[in-house]
């Protein structure tokens, strides 16, 4: 049953994934947690002005240093012989994949005993939907009218070449994997690191009763693979999708404009990652 973290009346928007995963992830983690939150949506979760709705302890860091601060909390909580108590950073795509890489790089490198949950909605929302390192090509943005030109970055592979006991990609659509993910997270003998994605109905452009369905479609497209990687050992957990990239792009607004052409490469961008993927698996 939910115990809930998390008090009612939160101002995220009407159908927002990011709260949803919060909530799963506060859930599983229980309430031996510290928590670490950067500025971005989920900084209404940390609260302001002395209040906060997490019923859990909650620091907001910077956005340039979630894992930092994070290594901090650890190293703090070990010396007053607190191990039992988990600590969590949970930050956006761009606080993780853009601005706070490099302290989420050397946290990983340091083998920190922490857990660090990116919330990926694929752009800087909070600040008025520009486009982040993990937008996808061709995706509407406020900083990319015409469609992004780039690719996305990997960031779980990126963090998987870190050689961290546990990586994970995870989505909204699938709460029971997200669930179990957070919980071997938990048990890692060092930095665990879960990709969560988190459709956004106001960025993306769909209905918010639509949030689920589209994550659902990201899956069974192969535009997002479920898959874990522990200590080098990679585990598809979910079997990619190959229904057509379209039935996932249609149903959003970000995706509107693009030509027969730039649906053809995002094609063929799913079908290399499902093929990279599949090849890691041993
Ligand atoms: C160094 C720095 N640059 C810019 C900002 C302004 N800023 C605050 S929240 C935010 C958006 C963060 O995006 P993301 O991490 O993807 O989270 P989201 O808003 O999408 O949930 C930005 C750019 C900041 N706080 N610090
Ligand atoms: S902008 Fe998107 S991620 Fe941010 S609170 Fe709204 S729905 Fe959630
Ligand atoms: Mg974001």
């Amino acid at each position: 049953m939910m115990k809930g973290y998390l008090s009612s009346g939160m101002t995220t928007c009407a159908g927002c994934a990011m709260e949803l995963v919060a909530r799963t992830v506060f859930e599983t983690l229980g309430q031996n947690t510290v928590v670490v939150i950067p500025p971005g949506c989920a900084a209404i979760l940390a609260g302001y002005s002395g209040e906060t709705p997490l019923h859990l302890p909650v620091v907001m860091s910077n956005l340039e240093a979630t894992a930092a601060f994070a290594s901090g909390i650890r190293a703090g909580l070990d010396i007053l012989g607190k191990e039992n108590v988990q600590v969590l950073g949970f930050a956006g795509d761009g606080g993780t994949a853009d601005i706070g890489l490099q302290s989420l790089s050397g946290a990983a490198e340091r083998n920190e005993r922490i857990i660090y949950v990116c919330y990926d909605n694929e752009a800087y929302m909070n600040t008025g939907i520009q486009s982040s390192g993990s937008t996808p090509t061709g995706a509407w943005t406020t900083t990319t009218p015409a469609g992004k030109t780039t690719p996305r970055k990997d960031l779980a592979q990126i963090m998987a070449a870190h050689r961290i006991p546990y990586v994970a990609t995870a989505s909204v659509a699938y709460p029971e994997d997200l669930s179990r993910k957070v919980k071997k997270a938990s048990q890692a003998q060092g930095t665990a690191f879960i990709h969560v994605h988190s459709p956004c109905p106001t960025g993306w452009r769909f209905p918010p009763s639509k949030t689920i369905e589209v994550a659902r479609m990201a899956v069974r497209t192969g535009m997002w693979l479920l898959y874990e990687v522990e200590n080098g050992k990679t585990t598809i957990n979910i079997k990619p999708g190959d229904l057509p990239v379209q039935r996932y792009l249609e149903l959003q607004g970000r995706f509107k404009n693009l030509s027969d052409a730039e649906v053809k490469a995002l094609q063929a961008e799913a079908d290399a990652r499902r093929a990279f993927v599949r090849s890691l698996q041993t």
